[in-house]
């Protein structure tokens, strides 16, 4: 009786695994006949009480049918295509022929693009390219400058101070050029691109947070013919090769004597428009000779060494490079802006 009953139960199952469209369809009847309230399992579970000459006969039928069974419903279930748990099931299929998603790829700042110009420029000329500390010494971003804590060249660089540590978010990578001094000595080539801080009214041209270039050179002799024809093959290289540069004096602490730098409008070639206020000249640069305090102050000797230095306002250098007409938009956070370069 139970024998029979096993073989119709198999008989059935099997032609309803054959019959069976889908995965889903599949695991129902793999519930139906092995699950454990299942019509297999049930039978299973009668075989104990059967006299005991009939139990091992029965026991072992049973357990054919239902190895057979599951045997059946898993090659089956292949057959559909599951492969596991985060597999590719058989309502999942990889499209290789579909388009991809709207990309969300970034792109380079234009800061970065600027400052990695003038890296390559720079590096072909033989300087180093340095970093150093945005949350600076008092010591560092002034007093090594040739700025002590009562001139009134600080007014002009307020920043942010840290109460009580007498540390600061540096106002010009001017900053690094004793650090660097301290630590390679001369001979020295490097510049130093970074992210500096002031304090004051912002407007188109001005930020709490913007981006400067530093650079300077000390070796035997070193003039201010040098110093004008390391910025002229800069302002070449960036603007094209009929740039030229102009000095005017300017006062800043650190270099002695001291110069604002302006380089040929590369959009009127000089002739006078609206980027350069028609005068012909962009103004991009500070730089002079450095005071033989500060090479003092860096453990170099300035009796028999000299050197330039120079700050380029990598913000601005963007600014002019891509028409943006104000520099707050660079921390405005709006990625509609960053998407338009
Ligand atoms: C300096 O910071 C000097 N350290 C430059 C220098 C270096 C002179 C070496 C001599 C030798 P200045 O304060 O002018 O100089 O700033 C240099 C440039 O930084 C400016 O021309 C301007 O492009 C940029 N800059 C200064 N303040 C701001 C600001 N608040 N927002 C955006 N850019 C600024």
């Amino acid at each position: 009786m139970l024998q029979e009953n096993l073989q119709q139960l198999k008989n059935r199952a099997l032609d309803e695994i054959k019959k069976a469209g889908d995965l889903n369809q599949l695991r129902d009847l793999e519930i139906r006949y092995l699950g454990r309230k299942g019509e297999l399992t049930k039978i299973l579970r009668t075989v104990g009480e059967l006299p005991a000459k009939e139990r091992g006969r029965a026991g072992d039928l049973a357990n054919q049918v239902k190895q057979a069974l599951a045997s059946e419903i898993g090659r089956v279930k292949k057959s559909f295509g599951e492969k596991g748990e985060g597999g590719v099931g058989e309502k999942e299929w990889i499209d290789v022929t579909a388009s991809k998603m709207k990309d969300g790829f970034g792109h380079l700042n234009p800061v970065s693009t600027v400052q990695y110009e003038l890296e390559d420029v720079f590096s072909s000329m033989g300087f180093m390219v340095l970093d150093g500390p945005e949350l600076e010494s008092d010591y560092y971003n002034f007093e090594a400058l040739n700025i002590p804590s009562w001139h009134p060249a600080r007014d002009m660089q307020d920043t942010f101070y840290v109460e009580g540590e007498n540390l600061l978010m540096r106002t010009q990578t001017s900053a690094m050029q004793v650090r660097a001094m301290e630590k390679y000595g001369a001979p020295l080539r490097a510049i130093v691109p970074g992210r500096c801080f002031r304090n004051e009214a912002t407007d188109a041209r001005h930020e709490h947070t913007f981006y400067q270039l530093e650079g300077f050179m000390i070796d035997k002799n070193i003039s201010f013919a040098n110093l004008k024809a390391v910025l002229e093959v800069t302002a070449q290289k960036l603007y094209g090769k009929d740039t030229r540069v102009r000095l005017r004096p300017k006062y800043f602490p650190f270099v002695e004597p001291g110069v604002n730098g302006e380089v040929t409008c590369f959009l009127c070639k000089g002739k006078g428009c609206r980027l350069c206020k028609n005068t012909g000249w962009l103004e991009i640069f500070g730089a002079g000779m450095i005071h033989p305090n500060v090479l003092r102050a860096g453990g170099i000797n300035p009796e028999k060494w000299s050197g330039f230095a120079f700050g380029f306002g990598l913000t601005r250098l963007a600014m002019l490079k891509y028409g943006i007409d104000d520099v707050r938009l660079f921390c405005g956070g709006d990625i509609r802006f960053l998407g338009q370069f």
